[in-house]
């Protein structure tokens, strides 16, 4: 018999749950999509029965019926999850998110207000290039509704006034017309990728409970920064001359209360790199970007973490120091494991991410999927990407927890340019299932680990790599399934 007391926390529940249930990754129980009678998208291991449809795999599964976690939850360890209104706003607040855009009901939403939303997997997994409705949304604040149109938005180039450089005023007819147009395949990643990895861990304080599908590829058409610089007079030399170490970028989207703008920062020596590829993009997969993606026009950063693709750009700004925003400032920096709380953190001495590390993550089967018993193998498939343009070299898969790996093929994604390799690899296996597993309570994990071409690979384990913040979750993906009950 189990305390009560031991389920004070969503994640002491989170984590009985999973041991009195057997099998699964249960979603943060205090996220929206678990609470009240919120429908919930993937299946939830332990409480699936065997009753279901088969999905791709062949495998059996079902979504689990409304309420039916919440029943789950109080009866097995006597605790009650709260409901939370993603609705409940300050009337303020609510008027903010009045010119929202349409979004497919298809989107698995993170959070209403702001929008966050990632792909279903089985759809983010069907393409190499994710179709622009589906693409995962990471907004921080309202989609801002004085973005103009694509025929009066105006961006602004400048530097600092101290590096005396030009000033540039440039319509998105001017960015056609004056510059050379590049197309590129791009994987956007968040920090907050896998973060319900983590607060399977231990609670994080990110808000969205991310899966592994806050992560997709377009192809982003647009100007080089490297050319818009030019245009104002910097080059890299000149730049280093002038010590113009960070272009920071400034959106059009801006908080209320403290009526700062968002903006992010990478360094110079990344924009204006040939082999960096940083654009200002006014297309994404041949179209005009989506009111989400950042319309009318938005800066591309390949390889780095997602949040430095500042959307709705209305200002590069070329100067010594880097903004001073919260999010460049504080969030987006990793803490060690030994802060738990934002009081505790030093962001000064983390450093920001930039770059991202190799990453790779099971998208089918989901956790919790049903072996059927006359099944012999599992199909198991993912996708597998690196930052600052590595390629991937090798996929392995487990099915004993990391005993013994096989690897697997990559499907596409195999031939990117060298050393701008940005966008990811998708990849298969055909899994055997041993009889044993395939026994009544039969249990089996499916883990899969890349390694990009500097043979950088993932941690083992999420706790060595947990920060309270829940960012840059890239240790082994694993994925339970189970056998008929
Ligand atoms: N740019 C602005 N102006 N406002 C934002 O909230 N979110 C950032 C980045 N650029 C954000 C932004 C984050 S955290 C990510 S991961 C990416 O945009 C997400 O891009 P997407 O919504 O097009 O997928
Ligand atoms: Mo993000």
């Amino acid at each position: 018999q189990v305390k009560k007391a031991e389920f004070d926390s969503p994640d002491k529940i989170r984590k009985v749950l999973k041991e009195r249930l057997g099998l699964g990754r249960l979603l943060p129980v205090d996220a929206p999509v678990v609470t009240g009678d919120a429908p919930i998208h993937e299946p939830i291991g332990g409480i699936v029965e065997a009753t279901g449809a088969r999905n791709n795999n062949g495998l059996l599964q079902r979504e689990t019926a409304p309420g039916e976690l919440n029943k789950a939850v109080s009866d097995y360890c006597g605790a009650v999850m709260q409901p939370v209104d993603p609705n409940n706003l300050e009337p303020e607040q609510e008027h903010e998110y009045k010119d929202e855009p349409q979004r497919t009901p298809d989107i698995v939403v993170q959070c209403y207000k702001p929008f966050n939303g990632e792909p279903p997997h089985g759809v983010l997994l069907s393409r190499f290039i994710t179709p622009n409705e589906i693409h995962y949304v990471r907004n921080h604040l309202p989609v801002p509704a004085n973005a103009g149109t694509i025929n009066t938005h105006k961006i602004v180039v400048e530097g600092d006034p101290d590096l005396k450089l030009f000033c540039a005023e440039l319509t998105v007819q001017d960015l056609k017309d004056k510059f050379e147009a590049v197309t590129l395949t791009v994987t956007l990643q968040c920090a907050g990728n896998r973060r319900n990895d983590m607060c399977a861990v231990e609670t994080v304080s990110g808000r969205a409970p991310w899966n592994a599908g806050s992560i997709s590829t377009a192809e982003w058409t647009g100007v080089r920064v490297r050319d818009l610089a030019r245009h104002i007079g910097l080059d890299p030399d000149r730049a280093r001359q002038l010590g113009a170490k960070w272009l920071t970028a400034t959106g059009l989207d801006w908080h209320r209360v403290t009526q700062q703008h968002f903006e992010a920062s990478i360094s110079t020596q990344k924009a204006l790199d040939v082999k960096g590829d940083v654009i200002v993009a006014y297309a994404m997969n041949g179209k005009e970007l989506p009111p989400d993606h950042g319309y009318p026009v938005r800066l591309i950063v390949p390889g780095y973490v997602g949040t430095r693709s500042v959307k709705w750009l209305q200002r590069i700004l070329f100067s010594a120091t880097d903004s001073q925003s919260p999010w460049q400032q504080i969030d987006y920096r990793p803490a060690p494991p030994s802060v738990k709380v934002h009081e505790q953190a030093k962001p000064q001495e983390c450093a920001p991410l930039m770059a991202l590390p190799v990453q790779s993550a099971i998208l089918m089967p989901t956790a919790g999927s049903i072996i059927a018993p006359d099944q012999t193998s599992i199909k198991v498939k993912g996708y597998a990407w690196s930052g600052d343009g590595h390629a991937i070299v090798r996929v392995d898969v487990s099915s004993d927890e990391g005993q013994s790996w096989t690897q697997a093929k990559i499907t596409e994604g195999r031939s990117q340019p060298e050393g701008r390799a940005w966008a990811w690899a998708l990849w298969e296996l055909s899994v055997p299932i041993p009889s044993e597993k395939k026994a009544v309570g039969g249990k089996m994990t499916l883990t899969c680990k890349a390694f990009d071409d500097a043979w950088n690979t993932q941690p083992r384990t999420t706790a060595e790599i947990w920060n309270y913040r829940g960012l840059n979750c890239n240790s082994w993906h694993t994925i339970p399934v189970c056998s008929q009950v």
